[in-house]
This record gives C-alpha cells, structure tokens and sequence, in this order.
C-alpha cells in the first residue's frame, strides 16, 4: 500500500498578503503530484485555514483543492480527513460528494503487517485546559448553527478574523515546547499497541523511534514543506521542492 500523510497546509480563502499568496501556489503545485500515485492518502488536519459547507454553499477559493481532491479520488485513491483545530465544522460535502470518509478525532489503518494511528494531534498539547475548553465550545451544535444562520460572507469574515488572530499571536517557547512534548507523550502511550503514530498541529517535522514503534509529525506547509509516506510499511519522512 502506499499511503501519504499531509498536515498543516492551512490553504487560505482569502489571501491579502504576498506571502499566503505563494502558501497557496506551492500547496497546490504539491496536491497536483499526488493524483495517481498512492492508495490512501490521509488529510491529518488543519488543510484548510478554516473550513464550512452550508446547505448549499461552499467557499469558492478552495476550488482548486477541491478540484485536484476529486482528481485524486479518480484515480482510486482513498481519502481520509481527520479534523484539525480549523477544520472540523464538516457538513455532508466531503462525504457526499467527495466520498471522503470523516473523522473527528482519528483513524486507525492496518495494512502491510503495520497498525498506524493518525491524529492531527490538538487535544494532546499538555496543561492546555483553556483550548480543550474552548474546542469543545466551538464544536457544539449551538455554535456551528450559529455560523450557519449568519450570511457566508460575514461568517468568513468573522473566521478570518478568528484564524488571523490565532495564527498572529505569538505561540511562546513555552506553549509551542508543551505542544512538542505533550504530542510525544501522547504517541509513547499508543506505541506499545501501534507500529506508527502520525500527528500533525506543532508544525515541527519528525520521526522519532519510541518503544516498538515510531512516531512522525508531518510538519507544516508554511515554512517545512514536509509530508509523509508510508509505502509498503516503511515511514518516510519528505519534504517537497
Ligand atoms: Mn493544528
């Protein structure tokens, strides 16, 4: 089997600057080789920088994702999207019309004598009660009919406002250290049971060897580039360009 694992594109609706101009570009030049060349390919969490699909409305900049998604889907391949801490508001889209199967929190894979584990990797940040507080407030019915009801373009404007902050703030070592070693932990615990844990969210790349395993963390597409690939049972860790 050969499978890729992507995390942390944060692809942008509306792109002000330069510089998420060029994110973009560069995410799309890289979705463009994946149509025919893997079996699975696992979307780890946070692709888009936020994601919503009304009834009968999606957000039209994402097109060209959408539009390589379906390319991939033809040629054969599965797709799995696991929520990140920007995407998870998912309707009947993906599903629907993707055949893109949905988790919430993770996927368990076993092929090839190996059983991988994906998660994006947010709930395991250590000391971080404020977020799973907040996730689980943004994540209820109440507040994703809220986002509902309100016109799409005031809607995005209000998640753009809400990602760009979250994405200007700031993460002090501290925090982003806490990421790093409460994601590590939290893959220890698992490896005992799984051959392979796959995160996503610190933006940091790594393959780590831990117990009987091993733990790999995608890393971003703001600034790594990375990505990884699990052909026939053998973790690699890429980075593209
Ligand atoms: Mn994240």
């Amino acid at each position: 089997m050969r499978i890729c694992v992507i995390s942390d594109l944060h692809y942008k609706f509306a792109t002000p600057n330069p510089e998420d101009v060029e994110q973009n570009a560069r995410a799309l030049a890289f979705l463009r080789t994946l149509p025919g060349h893997y079996d699975w390919l696992i979307l780890n969490g946070d692709i888009f920088d936020l994601w919503y699909d009304w009834k009968y409305t999606i957000i039209k900049a994402y097109f060209p994702v959408l539009k390589i998604l379906a390319d991939i889907r033809e040629k054969g391949c599965k797709i799995v999207y696991i929520s990140g801490n920007h995407d998870f508001w998912f309707n009947d889209f993906f599903p629907d019309q993707l055949q893109v199967e949905l988790y919430q929190d993770a996927f368990v894979l076993e092929t090839d004598r190996r059983k991988i584990y994906f998660t994006h990797g947010d709930l395991h940040t250590t000391n971080d009660s404020r977020y799973k507080f907040l996730r689980r407030v943004i994540r209820l019915p109440f507040t994703k009919k809220l986002f509902h009801i309100i016109h799409p373009d005031l809607s995005l404007a209000i998640g753009r406002a809400m990602s760009r902050s979250s994405r200007e703030r700031k993460i002090p070592p501290t925090l982003q250290q806490q990421k790093k070693e409460g994601l590590e932990s939290y893959a220890a615990s698992l490896l005992n049971d799984y051959d392979f844990v796959v995160m996503g969210h610190t933006h940091e790349p790594c393959v780590i060897p831990m117990g009987k395993g091993t733990y790999a963390n995608c890393g971003d597409w703001l600034v790594n580039h990375s990505y990884v690939t699990i052909l026939d049972g053998k973790l690699e860790l890429r980075r593209f360009g």
